[in-house]
């Protein structure tokens, strides 16, 4: 008895059950080569440090934001210190030498020994990568806004890992129903964790302008005061959508900003009478019709719009790609289509930027414009448009409707999204392959995939967080993942294994019963 009060006595305070380390195999997306080495785990220590590669500016930035993530559920201090500076060896280091070569531009080399992790890569991209796939090997407690108790154990082994596409996007629209710069942080930081490089902002269409103009000044006071439902709507300020593009830029993320053009501009006839054909300004718009607004192409000072509008949002944006819409464009004819294509797609370029358009930009009547990336995002495996455009050297991003569009419903009983395209659960997301989908548009055409975010019926940040998740990792595992690993099996597991961490992140997602979630 003597010797069992003992026990009780020295019991430390803040002893938990062992957690065991997560599995190797539950990283999405799914890394090229994955080896565990069986052998003894790394437990991240109170005492530990992170060591970004010395002189360095964006290592040490990536090194921060890891402290960041890390800090809040370990309580750890978690110091920064360069690489080899004598400071304490134990803790994660991320290094700009000695990755595997065959990592690239974006990958990186992962390693876990009982001692340390040690990230290697040839760039900050890879060294932010290789950061999200460690989150992963955590337990997904490490996920928490507050101090959680240890052990926080890595699985022991080596990760070489890199993108099947250069680009993995998604889009949200902030035209149909405004979402304020607080929602889409949140939503930059969740999106972040599956290696997506792109976030394109739908910044305007036929209910409502959402960003500042300073020459065309009542576009975002009188053309974003509504949305979808007869909502106040919104705008950003330029100092706003900075704001988004920086915080996007720590994560590694490159915001494509979205003006539709020249349908989907309701917002913008509203607000000014002269960019009427007519010279009569419409009525402010709250339904969800299409197709039925139109720039006049047969106007001069429509161009002079357009070239302020795209100066002022070229000078706001530091990634290459300005988005110029150019989809269902019905109240414009074939004609005057290619006309004012032809007009604008010349500035984006005089602008240092490339453009970026729905695939109607393909269309034979408009020229092809220097690095300009078509969209696709129709429903059928062949288009003339694209393939068209392909032959003249656009590469192109694939956003098939009936796969990608997380606006689609996942089933009949979804309490939001439409269906016109397709019902999409999870495998119907997964299940197909962006490198081979269009006849006449070879892999090495294809720049990459996204799934777009259309906002009709999406309100509230539940909503996106409901119609994201899960299907934006599965897009995100086509976009990152070989083709070599796509496999439903074994995709739907290691999936479920993200529920939890989801959970304690506070996503309220889609619990498909496609799923086993963990
Ligand atoms: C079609 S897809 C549109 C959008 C709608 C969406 C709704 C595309 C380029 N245009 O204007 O919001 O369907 O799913």
């Amino acid at each position: 008895a003597a010797g069992l009060a003992v026990i009780v006595v020295t019991q430390p305070a803040r002893a938990q059950p062992a957690r065991l380390a997560v599995s190797m195999n539950e990283v999405v997306p799914v890394p090229v080569s994955v080896q565990p080495s069986g052998g003894t785990p790394y437990t991240l220590s109170p005492d530990a440090g992170i060591f970004p590669q010395a002189g360095s500016t964006p290592a040490a930035d990536v090194g921060a934001y890891l402290a960041g993530v890390l800090r809040r559920s370990t309580g750890y201090a978690l110091p920064i210190a360069p690489a080899g500076s004598g400071a304490p060896a134990r803790g994660v280091s991320l290094l700009l030498a000695g990755a595997d070569p065959g990592v690239g531009a974006q990958g990186y080399q992962l390693d876990v020994t009982a001692d340390a992790v040690v990230i290697r890569a040839q760039t900050a991209d890879g060294l932010f990568n290789g950061v999200q796939t460690l989150r992963q090997l955590l337990p997904p407690e490490i996920e928490s806004a507050v101090v959680r108790p240890d052990p926080w154990v890595v699985p022991g082994g080596r990760i070489v890992d890199y993108p099947r596409f250069a680009y993995r996007g998604t889009m949200l629209d902030v035209a149909r129903h405004f979402h304020p710069v607080a929602t889409v942080k949140q939503h930059i930081d969740r999106i972040a964790l599956y290696k997506i490089n792109y976030l394109h902002l739908h910044l305007s269409d036929d209910q409502g302008w959402r960003i500042v103009v300073d020459k065309w000044p009542r576009l975002a006071t009188y053309g974003g005061s509504t949305q979808v439902g007869g909502g106040p709507g919104g705008h950003y300020t330029k100092a706003q959508f900075q704001e988004i593009v920086a915080y996007a830029a720590q994560r590694h993320i490159t915001i494509i900003p979205e003006i539709d053009l020249p349908g989907h501009t309701n917002a913008a006839l509203a607000s000014y009478a002269e960019l009427n054909c007519n010279g009569v300004a419409p009525q402010l718009y709250t339904g969800t019709a299409v197709g039925f607004s139109s720039l006049c192409s047969s106007k001069e000072n429509t161009y002079a719009f357009v070239n302020d509008v795209l100066t002022e949002l070229a000078a706001l944006t530091p990634g290459p790609y300005l988005h110029i819409g150019g989809d269902e464009a019905d109240a414009t004819s074939p004609e005057q289509y290619g006309t004012f294509m032809n007009r604008i797609q010349p500035m984006v370029t005089a602008k240092g930027k490339s453009v970026m358009g729905w695939h109607q930009i393909g269309a034979s009547a408009v020229q092809h414009s220097p690095g300009r990336i078509v969209q696709y995002w129709g429903l059928n495996t062949s288009d003339a448009l694209v393939s068209g455009a392909v032959s003249k050297g656009a590469k192109v991003v694939m956003s098939p409707a009936n796969k990608a569009y997380l606006d689609m419903k996942y089933t009949a009983q979804s309490p939001v999204g439409q269906d016109w395209a397709a019902r999409i659960e999870v495998r119907t997301a997964y299940d197909w392959n962006p490198g081979t989908y269009l006849s006449g548009v070879p892999a090495s055409a294809v720049l990459g995939v996204e799934a777009p975010l259309w906002t009709e019926t999406i309100v509230t940040e539940d909503h996106i967080e409901y119609m994201t998740f899960p299907r934006l990792p599965a897009i995100a595992e086509l976009g990152w993942s070989p083709w070599s690993t796509h496999d439903w099996d074994a995709f739907r597991l290691r999936l479920g294994a993200q529920g939890p961490r989801w959970t304690i992140m506070g996503i309220d997602f889609y619990r498909s019963p496609q799923v086993p979630w963990g």
